[in-house]
Parts: C-alpha cells; structure tokens; sequence
C-alpha cells in the first residue's frame, strides 16, 4: 500500500479575505492523520511550507495579479516538496489554504508525468487569466494556469507550461462562473458538470464519466478538492459560498467512487476558513470526506 504525505500550505494569498491560512491547522486538529492510519496508511506529516503573511508588504509589481510575486515564491516551493514526494512513490494530500496552492501541486505532479487526469471539485471555475479576472484573485486562477492559459511567471513555475491536458480535465459541482471565464471553458473543450447536471443526471452518473475521462489513457487521478464544492449547509466554513450546492450523501458518494477506481494519486484539500466555520464543522467534513477518498466503508 501506498504511504501518506501530508503537506500544509497556510496561504490566504490568492484571495481577499484572512482565515484560509488557518485551514491546515483546522484540518489537522480534526483528526485527519489519526483517520488515516486507522484505516491502515503509514501517515508522515510534513509540517507547513512557509508563506509570507498578506501584512508583510506586497512586493511592488506591475500587475493586477494580487500578490503574484509571493503566490509564485510559495507555488515553486510546493511544487519541489510534491515531486520530492511522488518519486518517492507516495501520495501527497496537500491541505490549503486558498485555491491559489494547486498550482504548485500541479506543478510538482508535473514534473514526474504530464500526463494525469485532474477532478477539479468546486463551486467556481478557477479559470480566470489576468484579462479576465474580476478579483485579480489568484485563486480564481489555478486551473487555467495548469492548463497553460495566464500570467507568465506563473505558468513557468516548474519549466513547463501545461500541466495536464484538457482531454483529461473534468469539473464537477460548478454553479458559479464569471462571464468572460466562459469563454476559457468553451475554448479548452474541458469537461464542466454542473449542479443542473448533477441533478439530472445523479452524482453517480456524473463520477463514472468523470473517472472516466481523467484516467483515459492517464497515469492516475489528481483531486483538487475545494470545500466550497459542497453546499454551505455541510461545509460553511469557506470565503465564498454558494447555494445550492453537493450534499454530504454525493460528497461521500463521489469519493467512495474515486476510492474504488483505485487511480487516486495526490490531492488538494482546500479554501476550509477557520474564522468562518462553526465549531471547525467544515474542518471535520474534510477530514471525513477524505477519509471516503481513501476507502473508508461502513463494512
Ligand atoms: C471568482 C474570481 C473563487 C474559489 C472563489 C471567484 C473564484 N471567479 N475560487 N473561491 N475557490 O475571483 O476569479
Ligand atoms: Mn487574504
Ligand atoms: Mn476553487
Ligand atoms: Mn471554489
């Protein structure tokens, strides 16, 4: 069996608002190594890597890209301790932070194989450039990034400029794009499940096709799992939540499936703000639901 890597990225960076940074620390007072090893892993924590905080002042730049210079410092670090960790052939559950943390992952996956399927899990797209960001939030940024679209620093991070191939890309949970990143979707041909979908057609349904497509000819799957994913009556705890999103019984439901397709080979866990939770709840559903991702059953 596959050994454990847990890596902590407390970054607020890529986005407006304080707390996210508090996310690692959340997840890890939830439980989650202890439910990991109780399910059998060999679990090694790797600490925190180490992010600036917003209040040390933005290296001056000329562009709109928030903290941009700080999100590439922080991405390229990740990204090194990610590869470190695949080549040694283990699994690395990355915990966030905001969702500006996934392309340093990406980029670190990269670097053994371009060549893995990506389940971007999440209200939002995040496949804003700087032309069409209404933010200049990075975290509204990483999966364009991946795919070679955005600001050129960012997509040098790790030498190469796309990550992982649209073919291979899938979005569920969507219900909330912004108008010109559209355009960025319909242009990469990505395949984007939506709440509508999801509701048409079951969870069930949508997770078959989407394990599908992003191990088609790949070498595994990466999860990028964003709690906002989830409706914000299960996982309140995020900066922006929206309605009418993945209940607890298609959370658990999507990750049991990804458990069993056995193709899992590294994951985001992220956007979880300790400042906006209740009781650490959104911390607690993380943990559980990586716990599904990782073969958890009731028998
Ligand atoms: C908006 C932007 C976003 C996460 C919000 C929001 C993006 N599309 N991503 N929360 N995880 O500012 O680009
Ligand atoms: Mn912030
Ligand atoms: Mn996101
Ligand atoms: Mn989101």
């Amino acid at each position: 069996m596959k050994e454990l890597r847990i890596i902590g990225v407390p970054s607020d960076l890529g986005q407006g608002r304080r707390g996210v940074d508090m996310g690692p620390s959340a997840i890890r007072y939830a439980g989650l190594s202890a439910a990991l090893e109780g399910l059998g892993y060999t679990v090694q924590d790797l600490g925190n890597i180490n992010v600036p905080t917003p209040e040390m002042k933005e290296q001056n730049q000329n562009t709109k890209l928030r903290y941009l210079h700080e999100v590439t410092e922080v991405s390229k670090n990740l990204c090194n301790i990610v590869s470190t960790v695949v080549t040694e052939g283990h699994i690395p559950i990355i915990l966030g932070g905001d969702h500006s943390i996934a392309i340093g992952s990406l980029a670190g996956m990269a670097q053994s194989s371009t060549n893995y399927g990506v389940i971007w899990f999440d209200a939002h797209g995040d496949m804003n450039t700087a032309e069409t960001t209404p933010s200049g939030n990075i975290h509204g940024m990483p999966l364009a990034v991946s795919l070679g679209y955005g600001h050129e620093d960012l997509l040098a991070i790790g030498g190469l400029k796309q990550k992982v191939k649209p073919e291979n890309v899938v979005m569920v949970g969507i219900r909330s794009i912004d108008e010109d990143e559209a355009k960025l979707i319909h242009e990469t041909g990505i395949r984007c499940y939506t709440m509508a979908e999801i509701d048409r057609r079951g969870m069930a349904k949508v997770m078959t096709e989407a394990i599908e497509i992003a191990t088609n000819g790949t070498d595994g799957i990466h999860l990028s799992l964003d709690l906002d994913a989830l409706d914000p009556m299960f996982a309140p705890g995020v900066g922006t939540p929206v309605y009418g999103g993945v209940t607890y019984r298609e959370g658990h439901l999507a990750m049991e499936m990804l458990a069993s397709s056995d193709a899992l080979v590294s994951v985001d866990v992220v956007e979880v703000n300790p400042i906006l939770d209740e009781r650490n709840r959104t911390a607690m559903m993380a943990v559980e639901l990586v716990e599904s991702l990782f073969g958890k059953t009731v028998l």
